[in-house]
C-alpha cells in the first residue's frame, strides 16, 4: 500500500529498513512501540533494586549507573563479573522480567532473523552526563551462540562497534530513542562500547539514556 503524508518533515531522516551492522548485527530503527510502558517498569524494578555503580575487579566504580530484571542478573565487584540470582545489594531476587519485554526481546531477535530467543537476564544501564562503557566484550554467558538484543531509550548516545581484538578499527553508530540492536553469530564477540553521554533534556527520561540488554546467561 502506498500513502501519502500530508504534512511531510523534511528535516531528520529516519530510516525504518533494519541496518546491517555485520554479517548477523541489525539495528531496528524505532522498533520499541511503548516506551513509556518500559520506562515504568523500569523505575518500578528500582524501586525493588535500587539503582547502583557496580566496581570493576580493578577497583573503579563504574560511571553507569545498573540494575537488572529476570532470573538473572549481571553484577561486577572486586571478585569479578558473573550472573547472580540474588541482588547483592537487597539479597532477595531479581524483580521479574515483564511478559511484555520477553516479548519485545523475543520479537526483536525473530526480525533479525533470531528465532526462539527467551532471554533470562536483563541488564539495565542509565547513563547520565559524562557516563561511558568503555569497550568490551560479552562473554560472561554460557551459550554464545544465542543473540544480544539492546533497547535504547531517552538521549542518544554514540555506540561504538569494533572487531574481534580490541585493537580493530571501530565504526560509530547514533543510537536514538526506541532503537533496538540484535547481535549473534558472528557478530556476538565483538568489542563494543559508549562514548560519554552528552548532557541534554528527553521529553520522557530527562537527563538520562537507559539500556537495556536481553541475554540468555545459563545454557537450557
Ligand atoms: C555488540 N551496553 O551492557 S548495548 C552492555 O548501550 C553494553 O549500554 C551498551 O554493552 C549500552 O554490555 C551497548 C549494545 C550491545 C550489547 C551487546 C553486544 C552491543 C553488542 C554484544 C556483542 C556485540
Ligand atoms: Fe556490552
Amino acid at each position: 500500500m502506498v500513502t501519502y503524508d500530508l504534512f511531510p518533515q523534511p528535516a531528520v531522516p529516519v530510516s525504518h529498513a533494519p541496518e546491517r551492522l555485520g554479517e548477523d548485527a541489525l539495528v531496528l530503527r524505532a522498533f520499541v512501540t511503548d516506551p513509556q510502558s518500559m520506562l515504568d517498569c523500569i523505575e518500578a524494578m528500582a524501586a525493588i533494586s535500587p539503582w547502583r555503580h557496580m566496581q570493576t575487579p580493578g577497583g573503579y566504580e563504574m560511571s553507569v549507573a545498573m540494575t537488572n530484571c529476570g532470573c538473572y542478573g549481571w553484577v561486577s565487584d572486586r571478585k569479578g563479573y558473573r550472573y547472580a540470582t540474588e541482588d547483592p545489594l537487597t539479597d532477595r531476587p531479581w524483580p521479574a522480567m515483564p511478559t511484555s519485554f520477553l516479548t519485545l526481546a523475543h520479537d526483536a531477535a525473530q526480525a533479525a532473523g533470531f528465532s526462539d530467543f527467551v532471554p533470562d537476564a536483563c541488564l539495565i544501564n542509565r547513563y547520565a552526563q559524562g557516563a561511558k562503557m568503555g569497550l568490551h566484550q560479552d562473554k560472561d554467558e554460557e551459550d554464545m551462540r544465542q543473540p544480544i538484543v539492546s533497547v535504547s531509550l531517552g538521549l542518544p548516545a554514540i555506540f561504538l562497534f569494533g572487531g574481534l581484538k580490541r585493537s580493530d578499527k571501530t565504526q560509530r553508530v547514533l543510537l536514538q530513542h526506541g532503537d533496538i540492536v540484535v547481535w549473534g553469530g558472528e557478530d556476538r564477540l565483538r568489542y563494543h562500547g559508549i562514548l560519554p553521554l552528552k548532557a541534554g533534556m528527553h521529553a520522557t527520561t530527562g537527563e538520562y539514556r537507559f539500556n537495556l540488554t536481553f541475554r540468555k546467561a545459563v545454557e537450557a
